[in-house]
């Protein structure tokens, strides 16, 4: 007389480990100018690089965030550049920031917001808040 017992089935599926990882704790490089509250999620970062050809270029040249998130710039150039929107909705120091210094600006609305570099206006970029 065996005790056929059917076991108990491995509860092991309770075992759930919340391991989602929703770290929203990314701390901004460096500590210039931040206009954006708390809290507001950072969407899109710039690079802001030498070129030989404008001097300075905007990278990538256009970025998306939703409207509002923040864009930060992270200027790489030992030239001073500037962030200026084409309708001076927001502009960075115009006298510009150089290597190691940043600059960023949250977008509340949705809209196409071109800019360019106070300094040289050849430099252009975009900002698409969606
Ligand atoms: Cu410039």
């Amino acid at each position: 007389m065996a005790a056929a017992r059917p076991g108990l089935r491995a509860a092991a599926a309770a075992t759930l480990i919340l391991s989602v990882a929703t770290a929203c704790s990314k701390a901004p490089t460096g500590s210039g100018t931040r206009p954006s509250p708390p809290g507001a999620a950072p969407g899109a970062t710039v690079m802001i690089v030498s070129d030989p050809a404008t001097i300075g270029r905007f990278t990538p040249v256009t970025v998306r965030v939703a409207a509002g998130q923040s864009v930060e710039w992270v200027f790489q150039d030992l030239n001073p550049h500037s962030v200026t929107a084409d309708d001076n909705s927001f502009t960075s120091v115009q006298t510009g920031l150089t290597k190691g210094q940043t600059y960023s600006h949250t977008f509340a609305q949705a809209g196409t917001y071109p800019y360019h570099c106070f300094i040289h206006p050849q430099m252009k970029a975009t900002v698409v808040v969606e």
